[in-house]
């Protein structure tokens, strides 16, 4: 594989970046999740906005335009010869001192990586997974918010121990209020009767691109969609509940916490949505190739 650095193309073992390098030293950078299906990048201009959104909290300044970051993410995958896959885009605070001074760090450096992906196993689909909610909360929102896709996410991975230690995939994260905030990389929704609810911004979730996807496609099925804040009480209680992520897309959650929820299998809002999500992806995004 071909891997972006500033500007150039190297094969993926010459890819380095300098021990230097604040985004390795610090956690200082951000960056975005984003999948190519059928040969076309979904939702390109969105996580490039989530990715100068996130800059702009942590002021860092991308070296690119908004337009020539996605082209050259267009180009990655051109090089690549992709169709369908995974492209990691980073943007950390470049090389530096040792020292913490961002100011120190004269240019940030870009990296685009294009790979195949993971997915998860086809029958965690059909019969729906079991999560757990673990004792690692949520940052807060006036430390480092949620809401930046930053490079720091040792709060989510010590969750995804806390979840494979309890013998699960996912981990439901609280907030330090006790309200539910998402998962450690998948958002969280609930369906009970005509509504669908999910956290708010402010509970610790992050503005996922796949969560504003279904909750329009939600919508235009009719479905009154909410962002409110959730109890674990409320999630045991619910007929559905799901996760939404670029990589997972729209998986059901049949279990929290030894609680079976609904009916045990995923429902027919979880089911609805799978299918509408996949056959959008099928559809839409900036093409890769030309015509
Ligand atoms: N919450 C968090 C904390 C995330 O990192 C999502 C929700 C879903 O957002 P999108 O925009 O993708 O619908 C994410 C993003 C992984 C992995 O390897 C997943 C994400 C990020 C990094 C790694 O599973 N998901």
């Amino acid at each position: 594989m071909k891997v972006y650095i500033d500007g150039k193309f190297c094969d993926e073992k010459s890819a380095k970046v300098s021990v230097f390098d604040h985004g390795l030293l610090y956690g200082d950078g951000v960056f975005e999740g984003i999948r190519a299906y059928h040969g076309r990048v979904f939702k390109l201009k969105e996580h490039i906005d989530r990715l100068f959104c996130s800059a702009k909290a942590i002021l860092l300044r991308i070296p690119m335009s908004h337009e020539a970051l996605c082209e050259a993410t267009l180009e990655a995958c051109r090089r690549n010869k992709i169709r369908d896959g995974y492209i990691r885009l980073l943007v950390t605070r470049g090389a530096g001192t040792l020292g913490l001074d961002p100011n120190r760090c004269p240019k940030a450096s870009v990296i685009i990586i294009v790979a195949t992906i993971q997915l998860y196993p086809k029958e965690l689909y059909e019969r729906g997974m079991g999560i757990v909610t673990v004792p690692t909360t949520r940052n807060l929102i006036n430390a480092i918010n949620p809401a930046i896709k930053s490079l720091n996410y040792l709060n989510n991975i010590l969750a995804k121990i806390e979840a494979h230690n309890a013998g699960v995939e996912e981990a439901i994260m609280l907030n330090s209020e006790g309200f539910v905030a998402e998962c450690t990389g998948d958002n969280i929704f609930m369906v009970k009767g005509n509504q669908l609810l999910t956290p708010p911004l402010y509970a610790g979730a992050l503005y996922g691109i796949t969560r504003a996807t279904v909750m329009d496609l939600a919508r235009e099925a009719g479905f009154q969609v909410m962002e409110t804040n959730l109890t674990r009480y409320d999630l045991f209680n619910a007929d559905e509940c799901f996760l939404t992520g670029t990589g997972a897309e729209v998986v059901p959650v049949v279990k929290i916490d030894g609680r079976v929820i609904g009916a045990g299998k995923p429902g027919p809002a979880t089911r609805m949505l799978v299918e509408k999500y996949h056959a959008l992806t099928q559809v839409s995004g900036a093409p890769i190739y030309a015509k």
